[in-house]
């Protein structure tokens, strides 16, 4: 195999990247199961489709979220929270694909997290020009639980701060098929994803979505 390091980002998975304490960046982790994450997607967004939801401020967010597992992550006027039925359907929140469960497990006992049992997945879907604003995720009961991120499809810049929010953010480039592990001193650092630059990604389109799979009962 030739080296070249100013050509096409890896398809080989890479040996974690701890950015920060708790923190490790997993790159490509997710590609051989690219085609598997993909369907499962699209079945869950089948059976609860991707919504925007309202902050507790009454801001509409410009990313569109559904969740799959026991438990999913809602906003709405009343406040964060995680529900164990859809609110817009009643019914429960589709099954967490075995894949998702396989590949949070095994990403988690990569970065030093074994034993994870995700109960919930928030899957986040963003189209050029959206953003995630600074925040803290402490809506889940045992901030001893990991967390792990998988991003698929174009480009995105994640900001990654300190315990305040006003504290520097250093910058990642995540791109398909990256993964993110963030726990113990980094469980409850603040963090946003920059606005997405216009792009195509040959299977997303020009899209990014963004699984966080968590343990939150
Ligand atoms: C995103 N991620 O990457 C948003 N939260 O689209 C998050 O907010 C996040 O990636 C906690 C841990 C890892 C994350
Ligand atoms: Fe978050």
């Amino acid at each position: 195999m030739t080296l070249d390091l100013f050509t096409e980002p890896s398809t080989e998975p890479a040996p974690p990247e701890t950015f920060a304490p708790g923190a490790v960046l997993l790159r490509a982790f997710a590609l051989k199961d690219e085609n598997a994450i993909l369907a499962a997607i699209g079945q869950v967004a089948a059976a609860a489709p991707f919504r925007q939801m309202e902050t507790p401020g009454g801001f509409r967010m410009s990313v569109a979220m559904t969740n799959c597992g026991a438990l999913g992550w809602v906003t709405d006027r009343s406040g964060y929270r995680y529900t164990s039925e859809d609110p817009q359907s009643g019914r429960a929140w589709p099954a967490m694909p075995a894949i998702f469960r396989a590949l949070a497990q095994s990403a988690a006992a990569q970065a030093g997290f074994a034993g994870f049992e995700p109960d919930a997945c928030l899957v986040n879907r963003y189209q050029p020009g959206t953003r995630l604003t600074l925040h803290q995720d402490r809506n889940e009961k045992d901030f001893a639980q990991p967390i792990v991120s998988v991003s698929l499809g174009i480009p995105a810049v994640f900001l990654f701060g300190g315990p305040k929010r006003a504290d520097r953010c250093a910058r990642l480039r995540l791109l398909h098929g990256d993964v993110v592990v963030w726990g113990g001193p980094a469980r409850l650092r603040f963090h946003g994803v920059m606005p997405l630059a216009p792009a195509v990604h040959p299977l997303q389109g020009a899209q990014r979505i963004n699984l966080t799979l968590r343990r939150a009962g």
